[in-house]
């Protein structure tokens, strides 16, 4: 492909994932007023500053995009459709109950005829024949929160065997775009790690011994996050030296099991980067306990944006939050929508993600899951 024609595609595909957001009311930092359709209808009431996400650049498979029929898939009217969430994880986790009550309040606020709802508890054979279930139960579109980058096959098998579309968030799979699922809704993760080491650095002046609560194996959210946060230390604080690595699991629980380890181990940590909210949070317990001061002799910084985080930046035991907003209701069904009207669906529509520290988080609890 040409430079003239890679970059014609690029603006093709970023118009659409404008015109995508503008369409579920959603702001679009990126889109020219002209691509952004201004007179879209916007989430209602309070919760329109919470809905709101933010496309930042959309990148697309070659061609502009995904249309209806190079997917192979039939129209529908989501008023009389039967619609399918996958969730990953327990809603033990605020991001994931905010995740789903996303998706439920839009399919009501669209009206969607039936929406099915499972939740696979962190187990991928249960994601597998949830999914499966669904498409028995007569599942005509699927959004899938994936709990792995790997291993969902099966179920996408399943899926475009009955030429049922499948729109990931969240979590990035290792498929083809498609042909395998539709589009992928989410965040720049390796800028999430980048934004929380510069955060960091800002906290501890670029010097201590930080420690890396990791979130789970096997999937692109814990890859990318620790990427971006090694490699921005790496390049702007030599002088922050990562003394530890260690999974949480992305539970609270787990959080703090690892952190009083950690501090038994490594007592001149000075700093925390968590790469959930649940297991920053955790660590904070497990610094309280140990007699330390989080947020003061023991810097915390993490991921996701929970309203507990913002509020533990306000109590003085956190320094800083890099939002992962789980709202993707108003943007999935906006693009099912776009999708069935035949327009080009990006192949990634990247949101882009607040940032929270002690100059406004007072002002953003209200806001914040
Ligand atoms: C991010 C999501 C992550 C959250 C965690 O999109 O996959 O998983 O940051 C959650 O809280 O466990």
């Amino acid at each position: 492909m040409t430079k003239q024609s890679t970059t014609k595609h690029r603006t093709r595909a970023l118009a659409a994932a404008c015109l995508l957001l503008a369409t579920a009311g959603l702001a679009a930092t990126g889109c020219s007023k002209s691509e952004s359709n201004d007179k879209a209808a916007s989430p209602s009431g309070s919760s329109q500053a919470a809905a709101q996400q933010q496309v930042t650049e959309s990148a697309t498979a070659a061609g502009g995009g995904c249309t209806l029929s190079a997917y192979g898939a039939q129209k529908l009217d989501l008023k009389n459709a039967v619609v399918g969430f996958s969730q990953s994880e327990k809603e033990d986790n605020p991001f994931r109950i905010a995740e789903t009550q996303s998706i439920k309040d839009e399919a009501a606020k669209l009206g969607v005829k039936k929406l099915l709802t499972t939740d696979a508890q962190s187990q991928l054979p249960k994601q597998i024949s949830d999914i499966q279930d669904m498409l028995t139960q007569g599942a005509q579109l699927l959004i899938v929160a994936p709990l792995n980058s790997d291993g969902l096959e099966p179920a996408l098998q399943a899926a475009a065997a009955k030429h049922v579309p499948v729109i990931t968030i969240d979590r990035k799979i290792n498929a083809t775009s498609c042909k395998d699922y539709v589009t992928f809704l989410g965040s720049d993760f390796v800028k999430q790690g980048q934004r929380a080491a510069d955060a960091m650095i800002k906290a501890t002046g670029g010097k201590g011994q930080v420690a890396i609560l990791l979130g789970s194996s096997g999937n692109n959210v814990t890859t990318d996050r620790t990427k971006g946060f090694l490699d921005e230390i790496a390049a702007k604080a030599p002088g922050l030296k990562v003394v530890a690595q260690q999974t949480g699991d992305f539970t609270r629980d787990k959080g703090q099991q690892v952190m009083e380890q950690l501090i038994q181990s490594k007592p001149g940590i000075t700093a925390v980067y968590a790469e959930n909210d649940e297991m920053g949070l955790g660590a904070v317990t497990a610094l309280k306990s140990a007699g330390k001061n989080p947020g003061k002799d023991v810097k915390v910084v993490s991921v996701d944006g929970t309203r507990n985080a913002v509020q533990a930046i306000v109590n003085g035991t956190y320094n800083a939050v890099i939002e992962s907003n789980p709202r993707f209701g108003p943007l999935a069904f906006a693009t099912a929508q776009k999708f069935y009207a035949g327009e080009p669906i990006p192949e990634n529509v990247i949101i882009s993600d607040r940032a929270y520290d002690e100059t406004n988080a007072k002002d953003s609890v209200a806001g914040a899951f």
